[in-house]
This record gives C-alpha cells, structure tokens and sequence, in this order.
C-alpha cells in the first residue's frame, strides 16, 4: 500500500465532511453488472468452508463469527479489499500504512429484523474483550480505532432497508461493546416492533 499514485483520494473537502460526519460516500466502487458477475463468483465460493478461518458455528455475544474473515479463503474477496478505490480513500484518511484486520459478512433475507443502532470501536462485541489493542495497550486501558468500509453486495435501497448512519456521533460512545445481549432465535422476527407485528 506504499508509494502507489493515489487516484481516488479523497477531496480536501470529503476529508472535511468525514472529520464533521464520521463517515463519507456512497462511492461506486463497481458497475451493476461488475457487482454482479462479481457476487455470483463469491456466492457459489461461500459453502465451502473448508478453509474458512472460523467454523459454522462459531457465534460471540451478538454478531456471528462464522463470517468473519472470508477474505483469507475466496480470492475475489482478497481483491475486493485490496481495490484501489477503495483503499486510496482510506489511506488518504488514516495514512499509507494501513490494515484490513478483519472482514464480515452480513447477510439480510427478506424479512429479517436488521442489525439494531450501534457504534463500532473495538468490536468488543464479538468476545466481550477489545478485539483491537494497539501497542502499549491492555483490555483495560484501550483506545480503540478503525475504519469500516461497508460495501452492499446486493442493492441496498431505503425501501429494502439499507445501512443508516447518525451524522456526528462519531466523536464519543454512547454504547458499550462489551456488553452481550441473550441471543434468542426464537424471538427474532417474533416481536411487535412500531406497533407492526413481525410474526
Ligand atoms: O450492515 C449491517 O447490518 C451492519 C454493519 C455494521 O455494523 C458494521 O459494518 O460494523
């Protein structure tokens, strides 16, 4: 990622809108019929777990590791994370030395309830410890830190329930990752929510 031309870096005034925001984009990263051609190659990969970093059944306090990681067994994956496009616009926020620690799938069928507001620093929801400890710190002195690249696989429109953010809310948690909640599958999409019934 070092010394490579940076042609998608972000604007001095994207750069402002991140720092005020805490997030920037959309940006088109691929055409529909790239995304397409791409997902399909992907999808037929994902079954196969044989090289997966994580088992099936791996689940943590609310997310399910299962996937996490898949970049390290699907070659498309690998390039995905690695697209100049998408890295060049990271760099220009956090500098050239950077890292993708971890990737994670998030899978939304028709129907199902979403992932509920939260803040991302540590993803300590995953094992209820700080799963990022830069250098010098320990699980209970921590900083936290990172940027997430979201991308939609698929379409992801307001009518099917795409990702939503809270501009400025970046500059302070109001939530505790280490907190787990009691995962209960038969209550998920089994509870009146905005006097709708999700039976
Ligand atoms: O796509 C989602 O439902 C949630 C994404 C998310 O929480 C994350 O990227 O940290």
């Amino acid at each position: 990622m070092t010394n490579q031309t940076q042609v998608y870096s972000l604007t001095a005034n994207e750069l402002v809108q991140f720092e005020k925001n805490g997030f920037i984009g959309p940006f088109t990263i691929y055409t529909p019929d790239e995304m397409d051609a791409l997902w399909d190659k992907i999808r037929r990969q994902l079954p196969d777990r044989s090289h997966a970093a994580y088992p099936v059944d791996a689940h943590g306090g609310v997310t399910n590791i299962s996937n996490y990681d898949r970049h390290l067994d699907i070659d498309e994956l690998a390039c995905h994370i690695c697209n100049k496009k998408i890295v060049d616009r990271v760099t220009s926020i956090l500098g050239e030395n950077v890292l993708c620690w971890r990737t994670e799938f998030f899978p939304k069928y028709p129907g199902d309830e979403g992932t509920d507001w939260h803040q991302a620093d540590t993803f300590a929801n995953a094992s209820g410890k700080p799963q990022i400890l830069w250098p010098g710190e320990n699980e209970d002195n921590f900083n936290g830190g990172t940027i997430t690249v979201w991308t939609a696989f698929t379409d992801s429109t307001k009518e099917n329930g795409c990702l939503q953010l809270i501009p400025g809310t970046h500059k302070k948690m109001n939530y505790d990752e280490r907190k787990t909640m009691v995962f209960n599958p038969e209550r998920i999409n089994a509870v009146d929510k905005e006097g709708l019934s999700q039976h």
